[in-house]
């Protein structure tokens, strides 16, 4: 037998001769490698493509990847990121619903952001720094323009003098070495005042003329018997938030960085006949009320009676 040496290892050429190739066997050739193929993950049967397979030619037939459950979840929307639309209302015409308890009151909605004086909204309005005799009935009214209500946190009346070398600490800010002299700082409370208010600043325990109701702090400090506004060249600056000049008025002359323009005449120039504090009851003040040209000796004059917390005295 042929067979017996091939079984024993015999040479490889006596095991051909055992063996011949079976009829239509030849030689295997590699399938070129052309990349995937949407066929191959698609078909699950194993072994080689081409066994069983009968469907249409490899190139027609793109199947899409399998989901992974595609029998549950309905199909991906093409823009997964955005967020669904929120349903419409039922009817945008319909009134909404009544509270549940129509009797407990709603709460009020909340009160606008108030914020502080800017230039214009604030002015000096009024100045008394003399009465007859002693002084016990000093002010300096401001009127509020603006027309919203505005809180009063971080607003300052500072007191300049062109006679006197005082130099006080204001709110925490030392003074201007090369500025006029500042003897006195009024800080104001933080309140919140309306449209058309007046508020009166008085010296402490003072300003009885104000009014019942008016608004009057008593914040220009404590008289020392001859009054706290000086009587001579001075004059009255008021600062802001973030220390913005609001407005200025200076008496009895002008002072640089207090006063705007020119001064008003003298109190005393037009009672000449009149000793010492001359005309029983005047004032400076704005006429009409409020009235700022930036120039003092325009837009107020002397009047007669002063009225500290409302509207002044204007011919
Ligand atoms: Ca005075
Ligand atoms: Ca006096
Ligand atoms: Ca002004
Ligand atoms: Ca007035």
């Amino acid at each position: 037998m042929r067979v017996w040496p091939c079984l024993l290892g015999v040479a490889l050429a006596a095991c051909v001769d055992a063996f011949p190739p079976m009829p239509g066997a030849g030689t295997v050739e590699p399938i070129p490698d052309t990349g995937p193929r949407a066929f191959d993950r698609g078909f699950s049967g194993g072994g080689e493509e081409d066994q069983g397979f009968t469907g249409p030619p490899r190139d027609a037939f793109v199947a899409p990847p399998p989901p992974l459950d595609r029998g549950v979840e309905p199909p991906p929307p093409r823009d997964q990121g955005a967020p669904p639309p929120p349903p419409p209302p039922r009817d945008r015409g319909a009134p909404p619903p009544p509270p549940e308890d129509a009797s407990v009151p709603t709460a009020p909605p909340p009160p606008p952001d108030v914020i502080g004086p800017v230039p214009g909204d604030l002015v000096i309005n009024e100045v008394d720094y003399n009465q007859p005799g002693e002084d016990h009935d000093e002010f300096v009214e401001l009127l509020v323009r603006a027309n919203r209500p505005i809180s009063l946190a971080g607003v300052r009346l500072e007191l300049f003098s062109a006679s006197e070398s005082a130099r006080v600490r204001c709110a925490g800010f030392a003074p201007d070495p090369d500025g006029p002299s500042r003897y006195g700082c009024a800080e104001l409370p933080p309140e919140v005042v309306q449209p058309g208010d007046y508020i009166v600043l008085t010296a402490q325990g003072e300003g009885p003329r104000a009014p019942p109701g008016a608004l009057r702090f008593q914040v220009l400090g404590p008289n020392n018997g001859s009054g706290v506004l000086e009587n001579g060249n001075e004059g009255v600056v008021l600062i802001g938030p973030g220390e913005v000049v609001l407005d200025g008025f200076a008496w009895e002359g002008p002072i640089d960085g207090v006063g705007e323009g020119l001064s008003p005449n003298d109190e005393d120039s037009d009672s000449a006949s009149q000793e010492g504090d001359r005309r029983p009851e005047h004032a400076f003040g704005r006429c009409p009320d409020g009235r700022d040209t930036d120039d003092n000796a325009s837009d107020f004059e002397l009047l007669t009676p002063p009225t500290p917390g409302f509207d002044n005295a204007c011919p």
